[in-house]
């Protein structure tokens, strides 16, 4: 039997682009509350939510930027986001509808303006001087470069150098001082205790991954080390906590590391990489065949305790339907691959109605559009919108009218998801379609076996299906657009479509 995936699908915000309950043009926990509805009511008899489980919240502790991966208190909120009991708010709602919630938990810096870091650069005697790493008192020169591309990590303070790997506002902490580790085993637990369910782990491969030239097994195997001590003390809390780390990396065999006994997930730049390409081309370029040799190898890493974390695009990335250059069909095949694949599906918000963004960061990480014409209650304002405006259609107000849209087409997707225990579970095994335009694999666990066929092409397809030994395929369980049809071994695909067989 092939690796099987408890899976549920997740939906990436960040709080100060979602929905302002207040008026002052920020999002805040209030106003997620308003919204939770929307991604999910908790009644599985509805179709007019959008079906999530889970909830990524990008960084909510207070920090001087506006997204916050520089932080200054790792144990409260973001006045801007509201308070510790609006957040105990949002957490209680979201359990009520059954949705589960992560956040960023960036461990491998703080802000500058941290009162660990003021006092360790301003004092050489204070005990949080040992907490950042210093060229001077460890006798270390002030060359190379970062791992994380940044150019030379050091920076200066009152006539040191500290290690920043991504900026100078971000100094790096020493993970051999073990009063830090104690501190973030802590700060996490904290957060369980509270009824966090898990958390979305910042830069996981750069806690000691710092120069470019420290890329290497031994490296990889200090950052796992940590994981691993931090997994057992999260587990103490909460024995379902749930890890996914960012270790920005396309190769399988470096992520899998990372499942031993350490993270649940890391998500998959790689399948991202692939599944968008395969919706720009056109062109099957066996994604099955890929993930059934990587879930291979992290299923003997993990011995079976692993989940893929699946995405499009994230906060880093210019958004799909950019990159995808505003083609609707292909952002539809895009989110047919991601969500009939196994692993936890991370969708980015507004990724549902197609907004658009390229960077700078800012540019990536717009408000939420709600409204027909963008003003409306709860809209963010925070920034200038610069994407996002004056496309008739990039709304959820316009989109919920049409059932034809997007974000229809999303919800149709998790809906089929949510009910069939091989799509949502399943292992995927490579299954030939016959047709360059039409990538088809199964999903199976031991209650059910599927096929899912995408049409990537805008044409209609017919397709011979190879009889399997085991199963036939009978009936049309699912398809994302109406004239699909199947007799005997013979299926009839509209273009861009999936489909799903039983
Ligand atoms: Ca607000
Ligand atoms: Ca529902
Ligand atoms: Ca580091």
């Amino acid at each position: 039997m092939l690796a099987t995936q408890p899976s549920d699908v997740y939906y990436e915000i960040f709080v100060r682009s979602f929905y302002d309950s207040d008026g002052d043009g920020i999002g805040d926990f209030k106003g997620l509350i308003e919204k939770l509805d929307y991604l999910n009511d908790g009644n599985p008899d509805t179709d007019n939510d959008l079906g999530v489980e889970g909830i990524w919240l990008m960084p909510i502790n207070p920090s001087p930027s506006y997204h916050g991966y520089d932080v200054t208190d790792y144990r409260a909120i973001h006045p801007d986001y509201g308070t510790m009991e609006d957040f105990k708010e949002f957490l209680d709602e979201a359990h009520k509808r059954d949705i589960k919630v992560i956040m960023d938990l960036v461990v491998n810096h703080t802000s500058k303006e941290h009162p660990w870091f003021l006092e360790a650069a301003a004092d050489k005697n204070s005990p949080y001087r040992d907490w950042y790493i210093w060229a001077e008192d460890q006798n270390r020169k002030t060359g190379g470069s970062s791992a994380a591309g940044s150019g030379s990590p050091w920076h200066t303070a009152r006539g040191d150098h500290y290690m920043g790997i991504f900026w100078e506002g971000m100094p790096d902490l020493n993970f051999d001082n073990p009063e830090v580790r104690q501190e973030m085993k802590e700060t996490g637990r904290f957060w369980l205790e509270l009824g966090l369910d898990g958390f979305r782990l910042d830069a996981a491969k750069h806690i000691y991954e710092d120069l470019i030239t420290d890329k290497g097994q031994e490296t990889t195997d200090k950052n796992v080390a940590w994981w691993q001590e931090f997994r057992s003390s999260m587990l103490e809390v909460n024995p379902d906590a749930y890890l996914v780390g960012e270790v920005w990396d396309p190769s399988p065999a470096l992520v899998a590391n990372y499942l031993d006994s350490a993270l649940d997930s890391g998500f998959n730049f790689g399948l991202a990489e692939t599944i968008l390409s395969a919706a720009k081309q056109e062109k099957d370029n066996n994604i099955a065949f890929t993930l059934e040799r990587t879930y291979k190898l992290f299923e003997e890493k993990s011995k079976g305790q692993f989940v893929d974390a699946t995405f499009l695009t994230n906060h880093d990335m210019n958004r799909v339907m950019t990159q995808l250059e505003g083609n609707a069909d292909h952002a539809k095949m895009a989110a047919g691959l991601m969500l009939t694949l196994p692993g936890n599906p991370f969708i980015y918000y507004g990724e549902e109605i197609g907004m658009t963004g390229a960077k700078p960061d800012e540019s990536i990480r717009e408000p939420m559009q709600w409204h027909a014409g963008g003003a409306g209650i709860g809209q963010t304002t925070w920034e200038p919108v610069q994407f996002n405006t004056g496309k008739p259609g990039t709304s959820v107000e316009e989109q919920l009218q049409n059932s034809d849209s997007l974000l229809s087409h999303y919800r149709k997707l998790i809906a089929l998801r949510n009910v069939s225990s091989a799509l949502k579970d399943g292992a995927v095994k490579e299954f030939a379609s016959g047709h360059d335009g039409v990538i088809a694999y199964l999903r199976q666990n031991d209650k059910e076996s599927v096929l899912v066929l995408h049409n990537l092409t805008g044409k209609e397809q017919t397709l011979l299906l190879e009889a399997d030994e085991e199963q036939a395929f009978t009936k049309i369980a699912g398809t994302t657009r109406e004239g699909a049809q199947l007799s005997a071994n013979q299926l009839v695909i509209p273009g861009y479509t999936t489909t799903v067989l039983q």
